[in-house]
């Protein structure tokens, strides 16, 4: 039967990484994406389309009935898994989108699984695209124009689309993208993603729109623009909320800072402090990570009550065996909140990738496992098989019950918050670990099929 409207599917396919399962639910240990509810709400009003959002880190099934169209997000550890679901559809005559950022980063690949693709961000592109859609003439590539996508006007997002309980934190909105940082290994600055800030009325109007006590900005590094992250802080103060989000050690400069963060209701702030040792900052180009700063931080998040979820990599150049040790060492005796480890990971057209590539140290470039959860280069200083034992061994040993409470001891208010943050990350290590060993660990150069 043939439908006046048209029906699409907006796909964040895999997940795994953050997916949680306690029969019969399935959560993301995480804030929720924008990614879907923002390109549903670009979907432009007069075009005849209804749309629904599937999340395979909500368990949700990315497997839609009676679709003309699929969009599908794709990140590079979740690319195979993309192309899978694309595949699937298109050879039920369904039109498959792919964008997003390892599709900016590398379209070429992307575009061998897809009947069009979008490159960089698409609040122009998207409409354009349906339209074309609409009208029969879809075209194979839609590439954001810089000069005139700006950060303004964006629809509010769909959040009502978004599954009600499948996230640690629902409502999650943007005030800035892009970061004027080029740490070498980070994949915003290789997708050329800019430094854009939105305007700070519409910030605080969506704000009011979603109607919650707490929210999380999804901002990779909101405060780059220290003008405008006061800005916006202050006026964050009268709505009275809660809020959570990205910022770097940069922000700690200026003095005002912090009782702006306090004033303006921030109960958690994740930093990227990356390494304890100087020489390894320098490898990663993050010189703007001062060591001996990193205490007169974590004390002055401490003063105001700010839950401090503190993040490290494992595995440049000048780590070696002993930086597991110090970094949990710091971790321990400073009372980091909540800390996360990563293995270093070298996103595809970043400059790290480019430079491990020509002293052929890549094992693989099978995305999957570029997660920050595998090793996927030769380190310089170990082994990879002492590189995954050590970022096991500094997770495992921060997450021990004793070590929990040693870095609990002094804190006052936020007490049973970090008590059930810790434990949660106990559990959720248990699945990740047990995750990354059940998934096959491919030898050198695998190929994409
Ligand atoms: C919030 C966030 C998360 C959230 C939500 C994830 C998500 N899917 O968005 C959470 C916490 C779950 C998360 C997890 C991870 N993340 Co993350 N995350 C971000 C962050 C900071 C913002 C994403 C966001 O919501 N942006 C707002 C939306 C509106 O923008 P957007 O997603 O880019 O989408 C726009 C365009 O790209 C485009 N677009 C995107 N998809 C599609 C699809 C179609 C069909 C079309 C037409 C257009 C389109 O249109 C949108 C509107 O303009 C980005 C950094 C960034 N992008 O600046 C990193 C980022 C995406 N994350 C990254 C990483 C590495 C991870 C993790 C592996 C980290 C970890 N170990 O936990 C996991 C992997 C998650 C998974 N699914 O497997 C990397 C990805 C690198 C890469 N090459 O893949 C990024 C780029 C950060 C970085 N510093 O490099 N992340
Ligand atoms: S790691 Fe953080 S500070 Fe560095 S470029 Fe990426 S987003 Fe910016």
């Amino acid at each position: 039967m043939k439908r006046d409207r048209k029906r699409i599917a907006i796909i964040l396919p895999d997940g795994r990484i953050h997916r949680i399962n306690v029969w019969p639910f399935t959560t993301s240990f995480r804030e929720a994406p924008l990614t879907a509810t923002i390109l549903a709400a670009l979907v432009p009003e007069d075009l005849p389309i209804d749309v629904v959002i599937r999340d395979e880190s909500v368990g949700q099934s990315p497997y839609v009935r009676d679709v003309d169209l699929v969009g599908i997000s794709v990140l590079t550890g979740t690319a195979y898994r993309a192309y899978e679901i694309a595949r699937y559809y298109r050879q039920r005559g369904v039109k498959v989108v792919l964008g997003g950022v390892h599709v900016t980063l590398l379209p070429e690949e992307a575009a061998q699984h897809a009947d069009s693709i979008v490159i960089g961000f698409a609040e122009e592109t998207w409409p354009e695209l349906l339209r074309d859609f609409i009208h029969g003439r879809l075209q194979p590539r839609y590439v954001e124009n810089k000069a005139t996508n700006k950060f303004c006007g964006i629809p509010i997002a769909r959040r009502d689309l978004q599954k009600r309980f499948g996230y640690l934190a629902p409502n999650t909105i943007s005030a800035t993208r892009g970061c004027k940082a080029k740490c070498k290994f980070c994949a915003v600055p290789a997708a050329n993603f800019g430094w854009q800030t939105r305007p700070i009325p519409e910030v605080i109007d969506e704000i009011k729109s979603m109607n919650a006590r707490r929210i999380v900005f999804n901002d990779v590094s909101m405060g780059e623009d220290l003008l405008y992250f006061k800005e916006l802080l202050h006026a964050l103060i009268p709505l009275k909320i809660k809020w959570g989000g990205l910022a770097s050690t940069k922000v700690f400069r200026d003095p005002e800072i912090p009782e702006l963060l306090q004033k303006s209701g921030c109960s958690y702030l994740l930093i990227g402090f990356e390494s304890v040792r100087s020489s390894s900052l320098k490898d990663i180009q993050k010189q703007f990570n001062k060591i001996e700063n990193y205490q007169y931080i974590i004390q002055q998040l401490r003063n105001i009550d700010v839950i401090l979820m503190g993040t490290f990599i494992f595995g440049v150049d000048s780590d070696d065996e002993h930086v597991f040790e110090e970094t949990v060492d710091f971790v321990l005796t400073n009372g980091i909140d909540i800390p996360r480890y990563a293995i270093v990971t070298p996103y595809p057209k970043t400059p790290l990738f480019e430079e491990l590539k020509a002293q052929n140290r890549i094992l693989h470039e099978y995305w999957p496992h570029y997660d920050t959860q595998h090793v996927v280069f030769e380190p310089a200083q170990m082994s990879p098989e002492q590189l995954d034992r050590g970022f096991r061994w500094a997770y495992r040993e921060t997450f021990r019950v004793g070590h929990i409470l040693r870095r609990m001891r002094g804190r006052g208010k936020n007490l049973l918050i970090m008590l059930a943050g810790n434990l949660a990350y106990r559990i959720y290590l248990r699945r990740l670990f047990r995750d990354i060993d059940r998934i096959r660990r491919p030898q050198r150069a695998v190929a994409l099929s």
